[in-house]
């Protein structure tokens, strides 16, 4: 498809293709016409839909036209179209046309790439929930109670004459701290969106032959790593992206951890240490049909230090040998028992404690974190400084260094929006 938007859309689309007599240009509705080549001959038959402004995607008028996607066909047709007098679009102008129009917000055109991007359904999901303004909807009543006290702290300098009581202290407080922790409850959403947006590394690993490259691969759905009944098969680290539950994890399989025979054996021992400091989330292989050994303690102290992990008991298919251990998840990568419900825990040990807020939106993008870290920053100077009993005019500087990164999210607060504030919620009236 290419899309032309702008006031000229509909006369560059006119003078580029033939149409049966003058192009009707009715609002959202479509028109059959003919893409000529240079000699005159028809090259494509296409659609144009004209969309009048400000309903069309970046609130411009914008016609679309639909040839059948031959690329030379499509060169050809942008080539009319600068003949004709457009330019060509920088790398995402339409949907900054959308943002610069007011269309949409800037979460909402960030959450259009991410759509764009998408790997897996579960991650359009979330992206096209937030190109709906999911994100803007969870941080409006959060800048709300914001600006409302900033207003009333406002109202209590600029009026002071004007018998309009300037908040107590306990107020102040009663009102800022329901604030701070729903920004920091938003900022930590970041820990889950993070992961969905960009994925999360999950390594496996375990003392030689318990099964690591037959789980890696039951993960998978396929046959990516060497298996054999030899111990120490693996030796160097084999990563593979699988999607569970809607989520890309990048799964490493990794060289068995043993006393290293050999210098090939030992470097690549020293990588699957690697991998598991790297990782987001390990899995501990243990094999149910032998006795645990010490180096199978030492590794799950080692993954229980470095943070997120998993316990799982392989070859449960077998007789089971030895004392079943807390929080160990039997599977057997041999029939394929216990692998959904490993693939439901990789997804609970990721997902916030909050499942609730899952689907009302959490946030996926760094910057967003960011700056909501900074706002938090500037609410617990506020804080302290309604404890240590600075003056009011202090305490606003920092309320409105807390509303700055949130208006670097949201798009700016004028002075207009906080005057509106004060007018409309105190009665000053004169
Ligand atoms: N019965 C049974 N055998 C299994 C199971 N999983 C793996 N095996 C067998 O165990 C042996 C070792 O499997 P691998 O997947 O190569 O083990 P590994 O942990 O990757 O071994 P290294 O790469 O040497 O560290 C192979 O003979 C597999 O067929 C299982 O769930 N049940
Ligand atoms: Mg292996």
């Amino acid at each position: 498809m290419v899309r032309l938007s702008g006031d000229h859309a509909r006369e560059i689309a006119a003078r580029m293709l033939r149409f049966s007599g003058l192009p009707e240009w009715r609002p959202w509705s479509c028109q059959l016409a003919e893409l000529l080549d240079s000699d005159g001959q028809v090259v494509d038959q296409v659609v144009a839909t004209f969309f009048a402004e400000p309903r069309s995607y970046t609130a411009e008028d914008v016609v679309e036209i639909s040839c059948h996607g031959a690329p030379v066909v499509l060169r050809h047709a942008l080539t009319l179209a600068m003949k004709a007098g457009a330019r060509l679009a920088e790398p995402g102008e339409f949907t900054l046309r959308a943002f610069l129009n007011g269309r949409i917000d800037l979460p909402q055109a960030e959450a259009v790439r991410d759509l764009i991007d998408s790997t897996t359904l579960y991650q359009a999901r979330i992206a096209a929930q937030q190109a709906s303004g999911s994100v803007s909807r969870r941080i409006g009543p959060l800048k709300e109670q914001l600006l409302e006290l900033i207003a009333l702290l406002e109202a209590g300098i600029d009026f002071a004459e004007d018998d309009v009581s300037v908040a107590p202290p306990a107020e102040l407080l009663r009102r800022l701290e329901p604030l701070t922790a729903g920004i920091r409850r938003l900022a930590e959403s970041f820990a889950f969106g993070g992961l969905v947006r960009a994925g999360l590394n999950l390594a496996i690993v375990g003392r030689p032959n318990v099964g690591k490259s037959s789980l890696f691969n039951r993960l998978l759905q396929q046959d990516r790593a060497i298996v054999t009944e030899i111990p120490g098969t693996t030796r160097d680290v084999v990563s593979e992206v699988a999607a569970i539950h809607g989520i890309p994890v990048k799964l490493y399989d990794t060289a068995g951890i043993r006393e290293g025979e050999g210098l090939v054996e030992t470097l690549g021992i020293e990588r699957s240490y690697q991998t598991m400091a790297d990782a987001d989330l390990t899995i501990v292989v243990v094999d149910l049909s032998a006795p645990l050994a010490q180096p199978d303690r030492d590794l799950m102290s080692r993954a229980r230090d470095q943070g997120r992990w998993l316990l799982a008991g392989n070859k449960s298919d077998l007789p089971r040998v030895g004392e079943p251990l807390e929080d160990m998840l039997p599977v057997s990568a041999l029939t394929g028992e216990g692998i959904d419900a490993l693939r439901d825990a990789i997804f609970q040990a990721v997902m916030p404690a909050a499942g609730g807020e899952l689907e009302t939106g959490f946030i996926t993008s760094l910057r967003h974190e960011q700056l909501l870290k900074e706002s938090i920053e500037y609410l617990k100077k506020a804080a302290a400084a309604v404890a240590g009993k600075i003056p009011h005019e202090m305490l606003l500087l920092d309320l409105y260094s807390a509303l700055r990164p949130i208006d670097a999210i949201t798009g700016a607060t004028t002075a207009d929006d906080i005057l509106n504030r004060i007018f409309s919620t105190f009665c000053i009236g004169k």
